[in-house]
C-alpha cells in the first residue's frame, strides 16, 4: 500500500522531468552530448566497476573486455567533448544572432508604435471632421427647409389675397425633388404671382449649400474610413512584430540554456580529457590505465560533477550513475587482487590484439 502511494506521488515529478529533458529546447544537447555522456557513465559503472566486482580468477576474458571498454570510453569522451564544444559555438552564434534580431524588431516596434499613435490622431481627427460635417449638413437642410417654408407662407398669403384657386398651388417637400410651390395657372383674377422658386437666388444658394454640405460629409466619411483601414493595418503589423519577438525570445531562451549547459559541461570534459592524456598511449599497461581511471580525485569526481549538473538542470533523470569514493576504493582493491591471477591485466595496451566490437 505504502509503495503505491509513493509511486503515485512521484509520478507527476517524473513526467515533468521527462518533459524538461526532452523538450525541443534541449534535444540537440540530448542527442549530441547528454545521451553519449550517459552511455559513458553506464559503461564505466557496468562494464568496469560491476564487472570487476563480480569477476573471479577464472574470468579469463576480463582483461580483453576491460581493454575494449577503456578504449570505448576514451573515444566516446573525445567525441562527446568535441560535439559539446561545437554545440556551444553554435548556440553562442545563435544567441548573438537572435539578440540582434530582437533589437532590430524592438526598433521596428518603436517605429510602428509611433506611426500607430500618429494614425490614431488622424483617425480621431477624421472622426471629428465627420461629426462637424454632419452638423453642417443638418444645418444646411434646416436652412433649406426654412427657405421653403418662407415661400409657402408667401404663396398662402398671395392665395388669400387673390381669393381663389385654393387647389392651384402645389406644395412639395424637399424630398419630393423640385416640386416647390408655384402657381399652375395664369387665369388669376387678382395680382399674379409668377415667380418660380427655382429661379430665386436665395433658394438656389440654400440648395447649393445643402448639396455641398452633403458632398463634404460623404467625403469626410470616406476619408475617415480610409484612415481607419490604415490604422487597423498598422495595428496588425504591430501584432505581427510582437508575435515574432515572442518566438525569437523562445529561441533565445532555448539557445541560452544550451550555451550555458555546454559551457559548464566543457569544464568537466576538458579536465577529464587532459588528465587521461598521459594514459592514452599504447605503451601504457592496462592495469595502470584502469587504476588511473578509477581514481576518484583525478577522474571520477569530474564524472560525478557533470552528472550532477545535468540532474540539477533536470536534463537527466536519475539513473543511479553516481560513483562513490568507497566504490572506487573497493574496485581498485579487487583489481589488484585479480591482476595477480590474470597476468594479462599487466599487459601493455598494444599487446591486446583482438579487435574490439564497438569499433
Ligand atoms: C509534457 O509532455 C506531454 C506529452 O509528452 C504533454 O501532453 C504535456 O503537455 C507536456 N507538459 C509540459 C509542461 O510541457
Ligand atoms: C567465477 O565466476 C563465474 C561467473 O561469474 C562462476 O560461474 C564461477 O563459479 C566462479 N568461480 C569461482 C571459483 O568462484
Ligand atoms: C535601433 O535604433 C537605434 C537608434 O534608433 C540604432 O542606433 C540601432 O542601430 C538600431 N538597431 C538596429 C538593430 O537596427
Ligand atoms: C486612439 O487612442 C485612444 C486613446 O488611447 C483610444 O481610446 C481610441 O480607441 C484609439 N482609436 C482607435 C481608432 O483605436
Ligand atoms: C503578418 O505576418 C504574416 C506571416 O507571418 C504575413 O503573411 C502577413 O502579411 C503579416 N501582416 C502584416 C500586416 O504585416
Ligand atoms: C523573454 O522572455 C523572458 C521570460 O521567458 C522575459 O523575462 C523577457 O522579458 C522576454 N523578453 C522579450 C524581449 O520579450
Ligand atoms: C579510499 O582510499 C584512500 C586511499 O587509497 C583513502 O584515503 C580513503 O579514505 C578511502 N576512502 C574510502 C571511502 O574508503
Ligand atoms: C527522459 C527521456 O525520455 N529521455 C529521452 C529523450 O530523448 C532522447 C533522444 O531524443 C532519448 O535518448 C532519451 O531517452
Amino acid at each position: 500500500m505504502m509503495f503505491r502511494y509513493i509511486v503515485l506521488f512521484l509520478l507527476p515529478i517524473a513526467i515533468r522531468c521527462e518533459n524538461a529533458s526532452n523538450s525541443s529546447s534541449t534535444s540537440e544537447l540530448h542527442i549530441l552530448v547528454i545521451s553519449p555522456f550517459q552511455h559513458i557513465l553506464s559503461l564505466f559503472k557496468s562494464d568496469i566497476v560491476n564487472k570487476l566486482m563480480n569477476a573471479n580468477h577464472s574470468s579469463s576474458n576480463l582483461p580483453d573486455e576491460l581493454h575494449c571498454t577503456v578504449q570505448e570510453i576514451q573515444s566516446s569522451l573525445q567525441q562527446t567533448t568535441l560535439a559539446n564544444q561545437r554545440l556551444f559555438d553554435r548556440a553562442a552564434l545563435r544567441v548573438s544572432d537572435v539578440l540582434e534580431s530582437i533589437s532590430r524588431m524592438e526598433n521596428e516596434t518603436k517605429e510602428a508604435e509611433i506611426l500607430l499613435n500618429e494614425l490614431n490622431t488622424t483617425v480621431e481627427t477624421a472622426k471629428e471632421d465627420v461629426r462637424l460635417a454632419e452638423i453642417a449638413a443638418e444645418k444646411a437642410v434646416e436652412l433649406f427647409s426654412y427657405a421653403i417654408d418662407t415661400y409657402r407662407a408667401i404663396m398662402y398669403r398671395n392665395r388669400d389675397r387673390d381669393n381663389g384657386y385654393e387647389r392651384d398651388y402645389q406644395f412639395g417637400g424637399y424630398s419630393g425633388g423640385n416640386r416647390f410651390p408655384f402657381r399652375t395657372s395664369g387665369h388669376s383674377r387678382g395680382t399674379k404671382c409668377h415667380f418660380d422658386v427655382r429661379h430665386d437666388s436665395l433658394y438656389k444658394a440654400n440648395a447649393k449649400a445643402m448639396h455641398e454640405a452633403n458632398d463634404k460629409l460623404k467625403k469626410q466619411q470616406m476619408q475617415s474610413e480610409n484612415e481607419l483601414v490604415k490604422y487597423r493595418s498598422m495595428e496588425s503589423q504591430l501584432r505581427n512584430i510582437s508575435e515574432q519577438v515572442m518566438k525569437l525570445n523562445t529561441t533565445l531562451q532555448e539557445q541560452q540554456t544550451i550555451k550555458i549547459m555546454a559551457e559548464t559541461l566543457d569544464e568537466d570534459f576538458q579536465m577529464i580529457a587532459n588528465r587521461l592524456k598521459p594514459f592514452s598511449p599504447s605503451s601504457k599497461r592496462l592495469l595502470d590505465v584502469l587504476m588511473y581511471i578509477l581514481d576518484y580525485q583525478s577522474i571520477v569526481e569530474r564524472f560525478n560533477s557533470a552528472y550532477n549538473k545535468l540532474l540539477t538542470a533536470r536534463m537527466l533523470d536519475s539513473a543511479d550513475l553516481e560513483l562513490s569514493r568507497e566504490m572506487m576504493n573497493k574496485t581498485k582493491q579487487k583489481m589488484i587482487y585479480l591482476s595477480a591471477k590474470l597476468p594479462q591485466m599487466r599487459y601493455r595496451r598494444k599487446q591486446f590484439h583482438r579487435p574490439c566490437t564497438h569499433q
